[in-house]
């Protein structure tokens, strides 16, 4: 022991030792003389970054406090601009170069900044130092489950075990495929490409470009979903090509959309839910009413569609999706109300089944989101969505003896008091299309999605493990709690997390932010494991049983939404982008190109 006390004197430091302190002590105060004498412009950068202005201060979301910037990655550079090559052949800024390289759990952006405090320069260089140490302490745990910490996690946990399949069994750590994509394969990796590239994962976005590159193959003898299809693969392709600007992906997205073509081979043009790539030959789902198409899938084709057209300047794409309005419009709708059932051959409504859930739901946002990715050209587009909410509102939506509204299921006249956690994402695009609503309604609107918001909220809230069940009912008793066994699971559907993110962006009230941090909380405890991130079955369970699979449209949508709730609004802002139903990014089609596709519309 003393001959160590003796050794640790500073006295007794030999010449090499005390020059290495020197030498590293000087190297400290130069640090600091550089930050201090280069700090104007970073100041503002780090009092957004380590300090909390006034709005921050009244948010009570841990998630959003204290939070450190996270590594930047290299940028992979662009092929060429990402709205380059459109029919216009004219380049249209792109909006991701305006926005701020932000972390995703920072408030604070550029524009926000008439609330920055400016600091003096050894303020700032105190701060630094002490919210530093801080934030290696207390907030170590939330660092750690902060969203791009969560996309690396479940992205690697894929990589690991299941590179290449469709989705990851995260129990068994092996590779999953459902019937949904026949024999084509990749998934999880398309449907990750745009979130990857936005929290700027950019090793991992090269590392899943090379694997598009090289092993992506739609000439495979199998029977996709046509709409998962849509959705997932052209959806991904799509925004991955418009945001890193690489050709690959353009072209296979438009080599897809034309395999997909062979579907609307109907004599009304309605197209097929299942369709063998190989053969081209379609069909519809058995179980479907008499063998009738599905509202939410052959309606769910018209953003990626008319997308495909501008890209490869055929307007045969437009086409397809703009007949499909021909085909309903002609039809009469029970009560204003489009039923989920339509049968390809005849043109007829099957089952008067109603929904705003499942085999419903995104017919109704395509409606909403296809007038504002015309840049609000698409007046039928609009018509349309707002005289169906009209009767969504007067059929659909009822409140509950405790206040919830909720959104129920419509059979034949007859209501159904429950709620599917699909239909959760209606809140969102309430507020979405709010502010276009026609006859003062705008304030109505984004009441009604505050409701829906809280009702889901109140899903999650009401289940032991803080999750939302599948569906949610409100009778006999109970109010958005689950009563039969086959509805109490949960599968990392994203649905509550993205009602979550549009309302924060309209509203800025912090407790959607809190609700997303509680999201957070019960993600990591009780669907994180060792090998990724997997769904459970019961929502009510003391302890978690899981399903063994980490969904795609879990890196796709949920953990994006996430990020996006808690980035700055000018991080992929809505006056620029839609979101396809798989929360893909697609750019708005500016009305001052007029090109084959305003002509269309
Ligand atoms: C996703 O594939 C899409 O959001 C779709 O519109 C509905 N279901 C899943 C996620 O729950």
């Amino acid at each position: 022991l003393r001959v160590r006390k003796k050794s640790a004197s500073p006295t007794s430091f030999r010449l090499t030792e005390k020059f290495i302190l020197l030498l590293v002590f000087s190297g400290f105060i130069t640090l600091c003389f550089g930050a201090i004498f280069f700090l104007p412009d970073s100041s503002k950068l780090l009092s957004g970054v380590f300090f909390h202005s006034s709005s921050v201060e009244n948010d009570p979301n841990p998630a959003t406090q204290g939070a450190r910037p996270e590594g930047e990655g290299t940028h992979p550079g662009r092929d060429a601009s990402p709205l380059q090559g459109t029919p216009s052949g004219t380049r249209t800024p792109d909006p991701l170069e305006s926005r701020t390289r932000s972390n995703p759990l920072r408030h604070h952006t550029p524009s926000n900044n008439n609330n920055t405090i400016h600091f003096s320069r050894i303020n700032v260089l105190l701060h630094l130092v002490l919210s530093f140490t801080e934030n290696m302490g207390t907030h170590s745990n939330f660092v750690l489950s902060s969203t791009p910490q969560m996309m690396k996690f479940a992205w690697e946990s894929y990589k690991r075990y299941a590179w290449g399949s469709n989705e990851l069994r995260p129990v068994s750590k092996q590779g999953h495929s459902s019937n949904l994509f026949g024999n084509i394969q990749g998934a999880s990796i398309v449907d990750a490409l745009d979130t990857l590239y936005m929290m700027e994962m950019y090793n991992e976005f090269e590392d899943a470009t090379e694997w598009v590159e090289k092993n992506l193959d739609f000439n495979v003898n199998g029977e996709v979903s046509v709409f998962e299809v849509n959705i997932r693969f052209v959806g991904g392709l799509l925004s991955a090509y418009y945001l890193s600007g690489k050709e690959v992906y353009r072209r296979k997205a438009v080599e897809l959309g034309e395999k997909l073509l062979s579907a609307f081979k109907t004599p009304t043009g309605i197209p097929w839910a299942l369709l063998n790539l190989k053969s081209g030959v379609g069909r519809n789902w058995p179980w479907a009413s008499g063998g009738s198409s599905i509202l939410a899938e052959y309606g769910t084709l018209h953003l990626e569609f008319m997308h495909l057209s501008k890209l490869s300047g055929k307007p045969v794409f437009a086409e397809k999706v703009m007949n499909i309005r021909k085909v309903l419009n002609r039809l009469d709708k029970p009560q204003g109300l489009y039923p989920n059932y339509l049968n390809p051959n005849s043109g007829q409504w099957g089952q008067h089944h109603v929904s705003v859930g499942g085999l419903g739901d995104s017919f109704y946002e395509y409606l909403l989101k296809a007038w504002l990715m015309s840049d609000k050209t698409d007046e039928e587009g609009k018509k349309l969505y707002y005289e169906a909410l009209q009767a969504i509102e007067t059929n659909l939506i009822r409140k509950s003896s405790g206040g919830l509204t909720y959104i129920a299921e419509w059979k034949g006249g007859l209501l159904e008091h429950k709620m599917g956690h699909l239909t959760c994402f209606a809140g969102g695009m309430f507020a979405l299309g709010a502010d276009g609503a026609p006859g003062d309604k705008t304030g109505h609107q984004m009441e009604l999605a505050a409701e829906i918001a809280r009702t889901c909220h109140e899903s999650y809230a009401r289940t032991n493990l803080k999750l939302g069940p599948e569906a949610f009912r409100f009778d006999g008793g109970v109010e958005a709690i689950a009563t039969r066994q086959n509805e109490k699971y949960f599968i990392l559907r994203p649905e509550v997390i993205e009602t979550y993110m549009y309302m924060w962006r309209f509203t800025h009230d912090p407790k959607y932010r809190q609700w997303g941090w509680e999201a957070v909380q019960a993600l990591e405890q009780h669907c994180r494991l060792d090998g990724g991130y997997s769904g459970v079955r019961d929502v009510y369970a003391g302890r978690p049983s899981h399903d063994d699979v980490q969904q795609s449209f879990f890196l796709a949508e949920t953990l994006k939404y996430l990020y996006l709730l808690f980035s700055d609004d000018n991080h992929l802002p809505f006056e620029h982008w839609v979101f396809n139903t798989e929360a893909h990014p697609l750019p708005i089609i500016r009305k001052d190109k007029t090109d084959k596709l305003s002509d269309l519309q």
